[in-house]
């Protein structure tokens, strides 16, 4: 992406850090022997780059979401398991604290989560309802000036790794009787399982976050009573634009090995197959387009629901598909596991599943059309 919709000085910041932090350990984050989560995230803060949305008043640096996207897709080209870990601190993991948290919860976690030294996750998602946020069985029961935590969550990106998770449990029933709240690692009763082996994102954590009757201060819930699950769409409306920002930079990854690949053929006077080149090229670039576009909604404060599903949807669609072709133009080297196109094209399956598989951004834009 060009870096003309950012702030300068920030998009200079955002190429260094790639050159300087994330170009080195590529290789073994795709094995999955790279550094932790945690010290992807330090090192961003060192940066100045772990709290971009976050308000310079917090430690942050006071970004927008077009500098959000911008850094999530630079990430993503060069690794896509570092964009996630990324993604998900400065996404889901700290913007539902920037929008529903109050000035005490602000001042106690924002300023820790924008510098790097504490590392966010979001959890969401249970193993029996999956893609059915709301049948959700973990129960948070009031009691004195704190709540009881209790029940399971899975598929959580970071886990056994981060401090802070937002976490969603029942308080109610249905929609509206869920609510968040802000839940320290280092508290009793908090345990993760062992990560997932998954098929791609290795150098990302992904794993189950279990609440063992977790003793949580009233003042860490986050918002009022019963609006978890609005606290929890919102932030995957927002967290969805990021995902499409890391498919389109995974895309670009992919053109950009398809493209090498290419041009030694042409050298040695081999056939190039310039009309596939071209279509990644055009769905690469109208990814793009859409991704931008949903983050420039978020930044003049419009509901991004619709958008952001299209723009996921289209997007991760995309990396897979400008994935797979990079692997046929650059074969026979691409059956290498470690090689640049069969590392992309097994990571960007995964973005096609979390922060809502496309058969869930289906049904929003369904929703949509029938003003459901
Ligand atoms: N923003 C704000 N509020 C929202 C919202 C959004 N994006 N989406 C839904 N809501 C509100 C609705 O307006 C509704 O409130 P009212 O009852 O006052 O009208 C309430 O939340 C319940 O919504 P809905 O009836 O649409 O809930 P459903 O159970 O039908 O679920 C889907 C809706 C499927 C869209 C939701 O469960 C979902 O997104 N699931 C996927 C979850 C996901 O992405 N998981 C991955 C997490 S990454 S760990």
């Amino acid at each position: 992406m060009s870096t003309e919709l950012v702030d300068a000085a920030l998009g200079g910041r955002i190429g260094a850090f790639v050159e300087d932090a994330i170009l080195p350990i590529a290789a073994a984050m795709a094995r999955g022997d790279g550094p932790s989560p945690k010290r992807v995230v330090e090192a961003a803060g060192e940066a100045g780059l772990a709290g971009i949305l976050t308000p310079e008043a917090y430690g942050g640096a006071g970004g927008t979401h077009a500098d959000f996207i911008e850094f999530i897709e630079t990430v993503a080209r060069v690794d896509a398991s570092c964009a996630v870990i990324l993604d998900v601190h400065l996404s889901v993991g700290t913007e539902p604290l920037l929008v529903f948290g109050n000035d005490d919860q602000k001042l106690r976690y924002l300023r820790k989560l924008a510098r790097g030294e504490w590392l966010g996750a979001f959890a969401l998602t249970e193993a029996a309802g999956g893609s059915d946020a709301v049948s959700m069985q973990t129960r948070a029961v009031r009691d004195g000036d704190s709540y009881v935590l209790d029940g399971a969550k899975a598929f959580i990106t970071s886990a056994g790794d981060a401090d802070l998770y937002i976490v969603m449990a029942r308080t109610g029933e249905g929609a509206h009787g869920i609510s968040a709240f802000l839940v320290e690692s280092a508290w009793p009763g908090v345990r993760t399982g062992t990560p997932l082996a998954k098929m791609g994102l290795h150098g990302s954590w992904t794993g189950e976050l279990i609440l063992d009757k977790v003793r949580v201060p009233a003042s860490n819930r986050l918002g009022d009573e019963g609006v978890g699950f609005t606290v929890a769409m919102s932030a995957l409306d927002s967290g969805r634009v990021g995902i499409s920002a890391q498919a389109v930079g995974i895309a670009q990854g992919s053109l950009d090995a398809a493209l090498a690949s290419s041009r030694r053929r042409r050298a040695a006077d081999l056939d190039v197959d310039v009309t596939a080149l071209a279509d990644m090229e055009v769905r690469t670039s109208a990814a793009r387009h859409l991704t931008r576009y949903a983050a420039a909604l978020v930044d003049a404060g419009r509901r991004v629901t619709l958008d952001a599903a299209i723009a996921k949807l289209y997007s991760t669609d995309t990396c897979v598909a400008v994935s797979q072709a990079a692997v046929d133009l650059c074969a026979p080297d691409s059956a290498a596991e470690d090689h640049p196109a069969a590392v992309r094209l097994r990571d960007a399956k995964a973005c096609q599943i979390y922060e809502g598989t496309n058969q869930i951004q289906r049904v929003v834009i369904a929703r949509h059309l029938f003003n459901d």
